[in-house]
């Protein structure tokens, strides 16, 4: 017997919160795994004995620096920045990076943790890790966000490499802070490596990984109604966010024969009644990305829709949810509205919008419930084909870059059947999701002994 007794699911979060004061959304992410996979360990005494669990939620590192910048007027400015190094068990770390002014310590914590499954999930030997700061970019200069990524790298650059940890995009960045990102990466080291993804294409980048989020999500999707004989065809979508992930999933239900009732940002959402065409989707694209505009002002150019000021969307009746914004986005009470309201299918875009009170109230309706860790897995799986083809030095074409992201979505979604079949046609795929990706992280932990 090792010398402590096994702690159980309460004893385990006591620590856990313990250890991680003031950090409520890692405690969340961690707890969300942890009732799952108590249950699962019951009877694997290695798991236990090995603290597997604990050392999964015991970040390999965090690493926090100080990131300085000029403005436009001559000011200086004092952000912070991190990089989260959860766990490399099964492959570099690998995940995002977001600007955004909530960025916290507990954030880019619970983002890592939830990325380590999320990535074992992918098959891809990838571990999980994220970075950011609470730079805002909204409101300032190309050139003033030229100059804070520049910074950034700065001090990133010493902790990342190829086969170190591989950063990509998250809120807040795309294509264009990859690029100044890996311009300074290249300018301080003199070495032109596969250390970003969602990179442009003329410089390494892969076709369909700017769409892959969004358009993996609307697969997985597709997956679990197919798994009740049902289509998207016909259906009605609530999306909320309407950016990357939200745009693309709303483009692959349009094409799939489903109908898109709202959009949103942190101002509110526009629902339209009429549903958001390609025409439509395409006109928040360039509004939101290159006018960096506000979803209200759609109101303006398709007026016979509605825009909601501060408030979510989750109260317009719909088959389908799909939450593509931020965390912590739909509460209970929300659940409970979409639930009431009819909707049998939540895929999630974004990383954990639901709350534990909204998980619960999902997973007690038996509806068709994927978290983002399955459904958002998209994307980060092109990021892993897109350091395949750097590796190679050679670009796969888009037909079998699509072909295996759907190959991989629909992998996600039978290890979820595998580990979260409750039998009565009820498939838990949170359950199913974080047993099949920790599985995959705890083995190979074991192999390594204590370290
Ligand atoms: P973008 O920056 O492109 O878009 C973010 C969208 O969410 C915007 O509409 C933004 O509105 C809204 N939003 C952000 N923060 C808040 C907030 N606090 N309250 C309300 N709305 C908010 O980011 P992405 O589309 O890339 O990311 C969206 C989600 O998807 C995130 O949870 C991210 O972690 C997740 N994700 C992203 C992946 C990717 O490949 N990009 C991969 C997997 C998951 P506003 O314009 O007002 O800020
Ligand atoms: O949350 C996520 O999976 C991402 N932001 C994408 C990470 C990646 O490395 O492509």
């Amino acid at each position: 017997m090792a010398v402590t007794d096994h702690v159980d699911l309460n004893g385990f979060m006591e620590g856990v919160k313990k250890r991680n004061p003031h950090q409520p959304e890692f405690v969340q992410a961690v707890q969300e795994v942890a009732e799952d996979i108590f249950e699962f360990m019951q009877d694997k005494e290695e798991y236990h004995s090995q603290q597997i669990l604990r050392r999964i939620a015991e970040p390999d590192r965090v690493v926090s620096f100080r990131v300085c910048w000029e403005d436009d007027a001559g000011n200086i400015r004092v952000q912070r920045g991190w990089r989260v190094q959860n766990n490399n068990a099964i492959g570099p770390y690998k995940g995002g990076i977001r600007f955004h002014p909530s960025v916290t310590e507990s954030v880019l914590k619970f983002l890592a943790f939830e990325q380590t499954f999320k990535n074992a999930l992918t098959g891809l030997p990838m571990g999980g890790g994220k970075g950011g700061s609470n730079f805002n970019p909204k409101g300032k200069s190309v050139r003033e966000i030229m100059r804070f990524c520049q910074s950034f790298m700065t001090e990133l650059y010493r902790h990342i490499g190829a086969d170190i940890d591989v950063p990509a995009g998250d809120i807040g960045v795309g294509g264009r802070e990859i690029g100044f990102m890996f311009g300074q990466y290249k300018r301080i080291t003199n070495n032109f490596t596969g250390v970003l993804t969602g990179k442009g294409l003329e410089w390494g980048g892969s076709l369909i990984r700017t769409e892959a989020t969004g358009y993996g999500a609307v697969y997985f999707l597709e997956n679990m109604l197919a798994t009740k004989g049902e289509n998207l065809a016909g259906k009605t979508a609530v999306i909320s966010g309407s950016g990357n992930v939200a745009t693309h999933a709303a483009e692959k239900i349009v094409q799939l024969g489903g109908k898109v009732l709202t959009l949103s940002d942190s101002g509110g959402f526009i629902h339209d009644p009429d549903g958001i065409t390609q025409d439509k989707i395409d006109w928040v694209k360039t509004h939101k990305t290159h006018r960096r505009g506000r979803i209200e002002e759609y109101v303006a150019e398709f007026p016979r829709a509605s825009f909601h000021a501060g408030k979510t969307p989750w109260g317009v009746p719909c088959d389908m949810a799909l939450p593509c914004a931020t965390q912590n986005e739909l509460l209970g009470e929300d659940a409970k509205t979409l639930v009431a309201n009819g909707c049998r299918a939540v895929s999630e875009g974004a990383n954990m919008p639901t709350d534990l009170d909204g998980v619960h109230i999902f997973k007690a309706a038996k509806i068709l419930y994927a978290p983002g860790k399955a459904s958002n897995a998209g994307g980060v799986a092109v990021s892993g084909l897109e350091m395949s083809q750097n590796s190679e030095r050679r670009s796969w074409k888009e037909e079998e870059l699509q072909q295996m992201l759907k190959d991989i979505m629909s992998g996600i979604h039978n290890s979820c059947i595998r580990y979260g079949d409750q039998g009565g046609g009820y498939i838990d795929y949170v359950k199913g999701a974080n047993i099949a990706g920790f599985k995959k992280v705890a083995d190979a932990m074991l192999a390594f002994g204590v370290v």
